[in-house]
């Protein structure tokens, strides 16, 4: 039995509600686990959950612009540049998935044990769109760092789909994973192109023990994914390699795209 609870978000960035419990990490997980189920109405940003009876209705609803912690969501997190309105689903018992609004450039969570995703081309030297963004806040020390990967062959330092690790330097956070995007157009398989970039990020992640990390919308910018299927490829490849990690984030820029991937979100990862 479920009781039905909306929240009117009435612009960008303003409706920072989240509906979270503010309870134990078990008690969060076991809801998690058992019958949480959360929809939206993703076009209007007008949320409607269903929040199990289980819990209790006078319990808070949490800002996550407060910044507290609920089961395991990380307490003091920068997520997402303020603009947090959206949404957290669960992976597994151990990690969850956080969909955000904001400028990737600007989330971490504590500094030391969080990367960001960029969306890099196969030279890795910079470019625009998110990977100039984040060159421009990391600061030359990056660019830096990018020339001393090895080539792989002549010019490309990472192929599509692979990925490879930097520092953060002047980035909140600690470090930064490139990884390269299929063009949708010019790839022969761009679903296995885009799961292979999420794959081989998510475990170069785990290798350096990486514990939070923060997606972008790979390809679906000036690589042209259209962004309902890659929504679809990106979470399905989350939900299937995400396991180990505790939070994956989808930092998105726009409320448009936002919308795509909640509704993919719900879809695939709500019982
Ligand atoms: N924070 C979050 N998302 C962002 C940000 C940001 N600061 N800036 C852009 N986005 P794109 P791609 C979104 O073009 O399609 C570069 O030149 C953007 O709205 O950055 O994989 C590289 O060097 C879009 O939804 O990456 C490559 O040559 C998403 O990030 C090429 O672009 C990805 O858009 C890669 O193209």
């Amino acid at each position: 039995m479920h009781v039905c609870v909306s929240i009117k978000m009435t612009s960008l960035c303003r409706g920072q509600l989240v509906l979270a419990r503010r309870a134990s990490p078990e008690t969060f997980t076991s809801i998690f686990n058992t019958s949480s189920k959360f929809l939206y109405n993703s076009p209007s940003l007008h949320f409607k959950r269903f929040i199990p009876l289980t819990t209790s209705l006078s319990s808070p609803i949490i800002s996550m612009a407060q910044k507290q912690t609920a089961a395991g969501i990380s307490a003091g997190a920068n997520n997402g540049g303020g603009c947090d309105n959206g949404a957290v689903f669960p992976l597994s018992a151990s990690t969850i998935l956080k969909i955000i609004q904001g400028d990737i450039t600007k989330w971490s969570v504590d500094g030391s044990s969080d990367a960001i995703v960029n969306p890099a081309n196969n030279r890795m030297l910079g470019g625009g769109g998110a990977d100039g963004a984040i060159h421009r806040a990391a600061g030359p020390e990056l660019l830096n760092a990018c020339c001393k990967v090895p080539e792989v062959e002549r010019g490309i330092r990472c192929p599509v789909g692979e990925a490879r690790i930097t520092l953060g330097f002047k980035l909140p956070a600690s470090h930064v994973i490139h990884t390269v995007g299929p063009i949708y157009d010019a790839d022969r398989n761009p679903a296995a192109s885009l799961t292979n970039a999420y794959r081989n990020s998510l475990a170069l992640a785990k290798e350096n023990n990486i514990k939070f990390i923060a997606f972008p919308a790979i390809s679906c910018g000036i690589y042209g994914y259209p962004l309902e299927e890659a929504a679809s490829v990106s979470i399905s490849a989350i939900k299937e390699f995400a396991e180990g990690l505790k939070e994956v984030h989808f930092v998105l820029f726009s409320e448009d795209i936002l919308d795509v991937w909640l509704k993919a979100a719900k879809e695939l990862l709500l019982p």
